[in-house]
Formats: structure tokens, C-alpha cells, sequence
């Protein structure tokens, strides 16, 4: 588990606060992740709202907090743990009921939380392809060159190596003008595959794990709907993920957190469609050979 010790957290106030905190942005599949989480169990937290699209989690405050300047990041009377997975399998912990994580399934729980972890990058390409225009999240040299120098670097009290993966994330966007092409027909690709696997698993349950919700398919409804807003033809190439998903979005539980404001969704829109006229949407990278 990913628990900060009090010198990778500059922002030393945190370590006083009493009760449940939650740090997340509205459309961050990550927190919205936690959130529908967070409503299954009926566990209250006081929610602390960082807008991404303004860069506050670049600010020293937050990254004092979380020095990968990622959201979400939970804090515990005055424990600070980040990784959304990690943060998940803490508060099971703390309150197996109703159970998210099957007792006896843990260990295969965990794995397959990790790919789902392992996927992110590659969701968040395909969001800065397909869902967002890139231009608004770029960073400039300035911007990057504060991002590396804010927050202690340092998570369990060592030097934290993801923040070299964020920088090269960011980099690549920004010499690439946007998300490269390889890296965009790699992330299709790969979730593709999940998602066809996914397919097979449901051809004899209703869930990912069996017959009842887990966290898997809170973790999976998540990208399934980002995605289906990217134009990833979810139901049209595994039609069982397409009826478990449209199942899942009537739960207003679940659905309240995913919702896409107005704007957004026209700007959205606007995106796809210049994409397809370039004969460069979402489905295009299915067949594309590079
Ligand atoms: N593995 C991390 C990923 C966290 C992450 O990348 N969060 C994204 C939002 S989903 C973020 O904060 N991105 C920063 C940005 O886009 O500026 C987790 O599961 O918590």
C-alpha cells in the first residue's frame, strides 16, 4: 500500500486533519473510481475538489500533499495514502461490509486491479485523443519544469520513480504537439484485448468475478464509459461487456459520478467528428497498421 511517511509530505497540515478526506477531480476516472466506491459502501468523506483543467494538483500545496500531483489521494486522520487501488483495498479493510473485494479472493483481486492500473496511461492517451482537445492540458516547458521541481519526490520515504513516467507522459504530448500515433493505436489495441477477454469472462456470469459486483467492475464500468465517450464501439465488438455496461449505467449510484458536463460533451463531440472526417477516429486505430 502506498502510505506517504510524514517527510514525503511537505503540506504538514494534512497531518493534524481529523476524519475522512478525499482529494479527487469530477472527471477523473481514478476518483470517480473511489467515488462510486465510496457510495456502494455508504462510507462519508469530506470531498476536496481539484480541478485538473486548472492545474491545481501542479500547486505546491497539493503537491506537497501528493507529490505525484495525481489525484486521488486519501487522507485518514492524518494518514496519507495515494494510488486509487491502494486507497480501495485500504478502506475495504477498514469496512468489509458490504464486501467490494471478495474475503477469499484478494490476492487475484489485487492482480487484476494492478492491470487495470497498468491500463491507465493508456486510457488517459485515448482521452487526450479522442475526449478532451489536447491543446487545454498541454504543458508548457515552464509548467513541466515546476512540476519537477514541486513536492518532496519522494513516496514511502524514497525516491519516487513514477514522476519520471508523468514527465515523459507530458513531454511526448508536448513534442508531439498531442498523443503520438503509436502510442494511440497501442492503447486501442490494448484495451481491445481487455475488453475481449473481459468478453469470455462473461459468457457464464453477470460480473467480472462471478455473480455478484466487485470493485473489478466498478474499476472496468469506469473505462467502459469514458471510452464508449471517445467512440470506442463498445457493444458492437464485445456485445456481452455492451449489456453488462448498459446494466451497470442505469445505477445511478454508479452513473451519477461519470456524468460529462454539457460543454464539455459538445467540445467532445466537435473533437470526434473532426477526427472522423480525418478519417482518424477511435475505430480507425482498430485496423491501422503502423
Ligand atoms: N495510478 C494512479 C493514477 C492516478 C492518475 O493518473 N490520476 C489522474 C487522473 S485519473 C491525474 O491526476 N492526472 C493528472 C493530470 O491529468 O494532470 C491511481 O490509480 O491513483
Amino acid at each position: 500500500m502506498v502510505e506517504l511517511t510524514a517527510s514525503d509530505v511537505l503540506t504538514k497540515e494534512v497531518l493534524d486533519w481529523q476524519g475522512l478526506h478525499l482529494f479527487h477531480f469530477s472527471g477523473s476516472s481514478c476518483s470517480q473510481k473511489l467515488r462510486i466506491y465510496l457510495n456502494l459502501k455508504g462510507i462519508a468523506a469530506t470531498l476536496h475538489h481539484i480541478n485538473l483543467v486548472k492545474y491545481e494538483n501542479e500547486t505546491d500545496w497539493y503537491m506537497g500533499i501528493n507529490p505525484r500531483g495525481l489525484v486521488p489521494t486519501l487522507v485518514d486522520d492524518g494518514r496519507v495514502i495515494i494510488e486509487s487501488n491502494d486507497i480501495i483495498a485500504y478502506l475495504e479493510e477498514k469496512h468489509p461490509n458490504p464486501a467490494l473485494i471478495p474475503e477469499n479472493r484478494r490476492d487475484e483481486v489485487n492482480a487484476l486491479l494492478d492491470f487495470e492500473d497498468h491500463l491507465h496511461m493508456d486510457l488517459r492517451a485515448l482521452t487526450m485523443r479522442f475526449f478532451v482537445p489536447s491543446a487545454i492540458v498541454q504543458r508548457s516547458e515552464a509548467q513541466l519544469a515546476h512540476y519537477q521541481a514541486a513536492g518532496s519526490g519522494r513516496v514511502q520515504g524514497a525516491a519516487d520513480q513514477h514522476k519520471g513516467d508523468e514527465m515523459a507522459f507530458w513531454r511526448d504530448m508536448k513534442d508531439h504537439k498531442g498523443v503520438p500515433e503509436t502510442r494511440t493505436k497501442a492503447a486501442v489495441t490494448a484495451f481491445r484485448a481487455a475488453f475481449d477477454a473481459h468478453e469470455a469472462t462473461l459468457a457464464d456470469q453477470p460480473y467480472l468475478m462471478g455473480d455478484t459486483l466487485t470493485v473489478l467492475d466498478v474499476a472496468w464500468y469506469v473505462y467502459a464509459k469514458r471510452l464508449t465517450d471517445a467512440g470506442y464501439p463498445l457493444a458492437h465488438l464485445h456485445p456481452r461487456i455492451g449489456e453488462w455496461f448498459g446494466a451497470l449505467n442505469q445505477q445511478k449510484t454508479l452513473r451519477r459520478e461519470v456524468g460529462v458536463p454539457l460543454s464539455l460533451r459538445l467540445v467532445s463531440a466537435g473533437l470526434r467528428l473532426v477526427h472522423r472526417i480525418k478519417g482518424k477516429n477511435i475505430e480507425s486505430y482498430l485496423s491501422r497498421k503502423l
